[in-house]
């Protein structure tokens, strides 16, 4: 069973489609963050136990396989996360670092365009190449299973209302532009009533 990890990583972005090797056609849909989506227009944020918060990047996760609640269409579901170039399709390996997520509870649609939030809890095993397809799967499947039981554990399973992870990316910098004009604008009050 992974260990909570001592940083937890909250990944916020929209799904893009994938490199084409057909996650779907195993068995294991997966939704898509591209390290550079995330930059130009995510988030990547690390989060330690006494709450401290800083700004990361995805290639400086480490690559592999993460237990992690994601979040799509203001709904929660448990999921698997791979990050990394999935090496074992050699030549055909993705040309940057994505975070794949698969969700536990099958839900049969595309989210292309759409806003997910994964928030990464603790690590399963780094990825690997595998020497084939068969084998990958495999390793897969144990993936799904493991992070299906880590996460009815308390430890985790504490994690499925995480502030962050409910909070609305857009909505929420709404409403921090909304308190910093209100709290600009009482500053700013006693100011403007003593003007000529
Ligand atoms: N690809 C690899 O080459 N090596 C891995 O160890 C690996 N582990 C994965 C674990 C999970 C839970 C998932 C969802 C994907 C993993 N992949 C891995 C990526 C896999 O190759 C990819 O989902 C398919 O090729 C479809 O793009
Ligand atoms: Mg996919």
């Amino acid at each position: 069973m992974p260990a909570l990890l001592d940083e937890v990583c909250l990944l916020r972005g929209e799904v893009s489609t994938g490199y084409g090797r057909g996650s779907k056609k195993i068995g294991v849909p997966t939704a898509n963050l591209k390290a550079s989506d995330l930059a130009a227009k995510g988030t990547v944020e690390m989060r330690d136990r006494s709450g401290g918060a800083r700004s990361g990047t995805l290639e400086a996760l480490p690559r592999g396989v993460y237990v992690a609640w994601a979040r799509l269409r203001g709904t929660v579901h448990p999921a698997v996360v791979n990050v990394g170039l999935s090496p074992t399709f050699e030549e055909a390996e993705n040309p940057e670092p994505i975070a794949e997520a698969h969700l536990l509870d099958p839900i049969d649609a595309d989210f292309y365009g759409e806003e997910l939030a994964l928030l990464l809890l603790g690590y399963v095993r780094p990825e690997r190449k595998f020497p084939g397809f068969d084998e990958l799967v495999a390793a897969i499947r144990a993936d799904i299973d493991t992070a299906g039981r880590a996460l009815t554990e308390p430890e985790f399973a504490a994690f499925r209302d995480d502030k962050a992870l409910l909070a609305d990316g857009a909505g929420a910098d709404e409403t921090v532009t909304l308190a910093l004009t209100l709290a600009l604008t009482l500053a700013l009050a006693p100011a403007l009533a003593l003007a000529p």
